[in-house]
């Protein structure tokens, strides 16, 4: 059959840096039965061998640093200090859960009559999609606890960005990982996605994306009663109380935006600041958010590289009607830039209800702590947040309140390999790294053996 063959572009400079082949159902079915083959093998490997593979991928990953994060910032137009970041993480991940292969394990319960036991089995075959915007690190946050638990993988990382993804499965295989436990199919969502969802022999679906897809998949998944994990969009709020360090918050919530120019499921992008210090607040986040530097992403220096394609860039320009409070600069010439822009905004308005994934950012108004509740409540979504307070109380009242799966309190920060990680309400259910994820790729199995 003839596969057709697709460009990968440099977001930042419009050129081609790889041109791949398709694949369609047909290599996706074949995938499913290699890891299928491979099943019984990995998830009799004995868990200190198992753990001793990830480890040395771990190693692999740091090792190679270097390259994938080059290849990360190329592909996705990440700046490539940012991407040498993501690459670390990825690192860290392995490594975590190398440690937790030994330490996810069953019980035994008191019951009459005999002894009963608990098991954690692997799931089986797990389908794993992944988007564009974080490829590699997504992935290692699927991968790891996949493989930990005992199961084989077929991934499928976005046709946008499938380099890091089929580089790091060749660090797998030098690992020693064996053949088939991993595979990667690089192809059309609705083709080979689609066809991961549906298929018979897949237990899982770990998907990261939209919540439009995510919602298919969830139906697709229930013809064959299959496992999901969605972590989907978000539009998150950034709630500056009057009493917060100001200038500290300030100086954060630029980079809880435009990090990875927007397209960042956590994104804060609902900036919500008590009235009283709205004027003042504002005033320090327009000059913090100049200072983010727009540029060349292979520059060290710059914080903040391009959009991922040109129809994207469209997308995200739809969201910005009339003047906005502030608009930044951005190169001149080729790439896919759109520059960092604030607006004044009421909750009501489609800037404030839909994920732009891009740099803009809501400025909203909120009276008094009850109001600030109400109104980042007031979202379909609820993946992150941040609280910013000097009230010890007040930010456990609020953190208690918000519908949201991942807080931070005086910090913009919403992943670390060791803690749990997805949302509530339409952003999705299931949790992403820390032991948590384990459960996601793993069923319990009851024994009870008559004495
Ligand atoms: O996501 P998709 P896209 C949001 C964000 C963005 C928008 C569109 O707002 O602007 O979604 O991005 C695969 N069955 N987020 O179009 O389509 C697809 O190939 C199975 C938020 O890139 O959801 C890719 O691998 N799979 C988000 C993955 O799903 C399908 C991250 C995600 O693509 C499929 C990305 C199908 N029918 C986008 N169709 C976040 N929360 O971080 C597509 N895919």
């Amino acid at each position: 059959m003839h596969r057709m063959s697709f460009a990968l572009i440099n977001p930042a400079t419009e050129e081609r840096i790889a041109e791949l082949e398709e694949a369609g159902v047909e290599q996706t079915d074949e995938a499913v039965a290699r890891a299928r083959a491979a099943f019984e093998g990995w998830r009799n490997v004995a868990p200190t061998d198992r753990a001793r593979l990830l480890r040395r991928l771990a190693t692999l990953v740091e090792e190679h640093l270097e390259e994938l994060a080059r290849i990360e910032s190329q592909n996705v137009g990440k700046p490539i200090g940012g991407a040498r970041a993501e690459v670390g993480m990825v690192a860290q991940v392995f490594h975590f859960y190398a440690g937790a292969v030994d330490k996810h394990y069953g019980e035994t319960i008191p019951v009459g009559g005999g002894v009963d036991l608990t098991f954690r089995e692997p799931l089986g075959v797990v389908g794993l999609i992944v988007p564009w915007n974080f490829p590699l690190n997504i992935a290692s946050w699927k991968l790891g606890p996949a493989l930990a638990c005992g199961n084989t993988v077929v991934l499928k990382p976005a046709e946008l960005t499938p380099l890091s993804a089929l580089r790091l499965a060749e660090l797998i295989l030098d690992a020693g990982i064996p053949e088939g436990v991993v595979n990667v199919v690089v192809g059309p969502g609705r083709i080979v996605g689609q066809r991961l969802v549906e298929h018979p022999d897949v237990a899982k679906i770990g998907f990261t994306g939209s919540t439009e897809v995510g919602r298919g998949v969830m139906a697709g998944a229930a013809a064959t009663i299959k496992r999901v994990t969605l972590e989907l969009g978000g539009k998150s709020a950034n709630v500056v109380f009057a009493d917060a360090d100001l200038e500290q918050a300030a100086a954060a919530a630029p980079y809880a935006v435009f990090d990875n120019a927007g397209q960042d499921c956590c994104a804060r992008s609902r900036i919500l600041v008590e009235r009283s210090a709205y004027d003042r607040f504002g005033q320090l986040l327009i000059d913090a958010t100049r200072n983010v530097k727009v540029g060349d992403p292979q520059d060290e220096a710059t914080e903040m590289g391009p959009l991922i394609s040109a129809q994207h860039r469209e997308t995200v320009a739809s969201f910005v009607n009339g003047e906005p409070l502030f608009r930044g600069e951005t190169p001149l010439g080729k790439g896919f830039w759109f520059p960092c822009t604030l607006v004044e905004a009421s909750n009501d308005d489609r800037i404030a209800r839909e994920e732009v994934f891009g740099p803009v950012a809501a400025l909203i108004p909120f009276a008094d702590e009850a109001d600030a509740i109400r109104i980042a409540n007031d979202t379909p979504y609820g993946l992150s947040g941040s609280i910013w307070t000097e009230n010890g109380a007040r930010a456990l009242r609020v953190a208690r309140a918000l519908d949201a799966g991942v807080l931070s309190v005086n910090s913009n920060s919403s992943v670390r390999p060791s803690t749990p990680f997805g949302g509530v309400k339409q952003s999705g259910f299931g949790r992403e790294l820390g032991m948590h994820a384990l459960d996601g790729y793993s069923e319990v199995k009851n024994v009870f053996v008559a004495t």
